[in-house]
């Protein structure tokens, strides 16, 4: 297809940007950002995930796509980030997991920019942990010393066990747990996930935090780490970068 021989030209071209949204921590003390990847289309302007990654995935470009993506993270992490305690997270596909050479691939990222691999966050949904093959490869990164969150969590076939299999260190609260209804109505299932989290030790960021009225139910429920529109938008490298002078 088109979209198949634009993608395949997009890295050399350099056309993917890498935007981050921050994540905060109390007190609005910047935590670490969500690496969110975008496309610079010559005739199309900005393109979001949705516009490409499942083509992406369909022939198998999304390998040397999130290979940039965690290149580029893990230049910043070792560049203008060195002298600080931020995390970066990445997402990572089922396509990515299912590559037994990832793992390795990883590791030697991590080797190659002298990292310490606990500031880089793996993002994978729950759905992808039912793939034949995956729960292996997730505990192979893990024992790198990476951090592994399950991504929009509670909204894709997630099973209890998993949180008991798996070796997760974090969980992204789903914002559909946070709206406006749920929370006039004390947002049950969020409280609940929340304190999930804390029974297991696992750190918790709210996502899609969008009005002040869910990040004062948050901060009372404990909720420290937070990611949303009302805190802040995914924004581009070098914007994030300023928020370090500051
Ligand atoms: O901002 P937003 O439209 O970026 O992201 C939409 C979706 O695309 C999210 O579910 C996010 O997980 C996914 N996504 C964003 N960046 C990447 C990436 O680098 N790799 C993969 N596989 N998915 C991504
Ligand atoms: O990987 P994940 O599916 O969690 O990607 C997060 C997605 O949510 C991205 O598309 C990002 O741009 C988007 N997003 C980030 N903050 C907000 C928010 O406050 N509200 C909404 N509706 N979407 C958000
Ligand atoms: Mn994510
Ligand atoms: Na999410």
């Amino acid at each position: 297809s088109r979209l198949e021989r634009e993608l395949r030209d997009a890295i050399s071209r350099r056309e993917f940007r890498l935007y981050l949204q921050p994540q905060f921590a109390a007190g609005g003390r910047l935590h670490g950002a969500e690496a969110l990847l975008r496309w610079m289309h010559p005739e199309r302007g900005l393109l979001g995930p949705g516009d490409f990654i499942a083509e992406a995935e369909h022939c198998r470009l999304i390998q040397p796509i999130g290979d940039w993506v965690l290149e580029e993270t893990l230049a910043l992490l070792a560049g203008p980030l060195r002298d600080t305690d931020l995390m970066l997270a990445v997402n990572v596909s089922v396509q990515q997991l299912r590559d037994p050479d990832f793992p390795a691939r990883v590791e030697a990222l991590l080797q190659s920019h002298a990292l310490p691999p606990h500031r880089l966050v793996l993002e994978v949904v729950e759905s992808l942990l039912v793939t034949p093959g995956v729960m292996p490869r997730l505990a192979s990164l893990h024992a790198l010393g990476l951090s592994i969150a399950l991504d929009d969590f509670g909204t894709g076939y997630s099973s209890l066990r998993y949180l008991q299999e798996l070796e997760v260190d974090e969980i992204k609260l789903d914002k559909v747990f946070l709206d406006p209804l749920k929370l006039r109505q004390d947002a049950p299932l969020a409280r609940s996930i929340i304190a999930l989290a804390r029974a297991l030790g696992l750190r918790l960021v709210a996502e899609g935090v969008e009005t002040a009225d869910q990040a004062d139910f948050l901060r009372r429920q404990g909720v420290t780490l937070m990611q949303g529109y009302y805190l802040a938008r995914p924004e581009p490298k070098d914007i994030f970068l300023r928020r370090l002078d500051a």
